[in-house]
């Protein structure tokens, strides 16, 4: 993914007509369109193919299976037009391995999770994020995500994934963090959705992330 404005919306709309209308509106704020099961489930995959005509998209399914679970999940994902992957890292090295594998026969990038950014986020995932952010550099991913409610935890992934990888980082705005404070955190990129998608002029809300990161 290419780094121009740091800003990934995530595009948790359940209809095309609305979904294509936004996408449409912000497409020259944001790097990439995040889209996950709210959308895919609601219009089908093939909604990643024309939203992919207006920025590159991420499948933000969290792939957790076995490794040819996994394999087949990603396959689909990159047959559909997905730029990105992202998955969980908790099933361990040999499910990586087989979204990562994928990944590179497609040309395609994978993001792993490491700690999630809402509060029940720190129950299960605070005492593995390291070493999934760890598993991650080992395994190829192109990067991870991080929780931009927490930039003291995204500042702890990044100097376990070194520069090499990307940190791309929800929780702006409807959770609670601030975009400018996780880029200095280091993070690469934020993905934001409700205060974009929600907002009565979503490229003036996508705009005004822009202009707070002056990324
Ligand atoms: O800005 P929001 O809160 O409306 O949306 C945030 C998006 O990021 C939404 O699509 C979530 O599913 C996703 N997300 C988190 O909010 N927290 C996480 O820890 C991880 C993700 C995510 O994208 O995981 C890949």
């Amino acid at each position: 993914m290419e780094k121009k404005n740091c800003l990934i919306l995530a595009l948790d709309v359940t209809d095309r007509e609305n979904a294509l209308r936004i996408a449409n509106e912000v497409s020259e704020y944001v790097d990439s369109i995040k889209v996950g099961y709210p959308l895919v489930l609601g219009e089908g995959l093939g909604i990643v193919k024309e939203l992919a005509e207006l920025a590159p998209v991420i499948a933000d399914f969290k792939v957790a299976d076995i490794p040819n679970t996994d394999r087949l999940i990603c396959e689909q994902v990159f047959k559909a037009g997905a730029d990105a992957v992202i998955t969980h890292g908790f099933t361990g090295r040999d499910s990586l391995d087989s979204c990562v594998k994928v990944a590179k026969e497609y040309g395609r990038d994978v993001y792993v999770v490491t700690e999630m950014s809402h509060p029940g986020g720190v129950e299960f995932f605070r005492p593995v994020a390291e070493t999934i952010a760890k598993m991650a550099v080992d395994a190829g991913a192109t990067g991870v995500v991080a929780p931009a409610t927490r930039p003291e935890r995204v500042r702890d992934i990044r100097k376990i994934i070194g520069n090499d990888l990307h940190i791309i980082s929800p929780g702006v705005g409807a959770q609670g963090g601030s975009a400018a404070d996780v880029i200095n955190a280091g993070a690469d990129w934020v993905i934001v959705g409700r205060s974009i998608y929600n907002s009565d002029s979503p490229a003036d809300a996508a705009m005004k992330i822009c202009n707070d990161m002056k990324c």
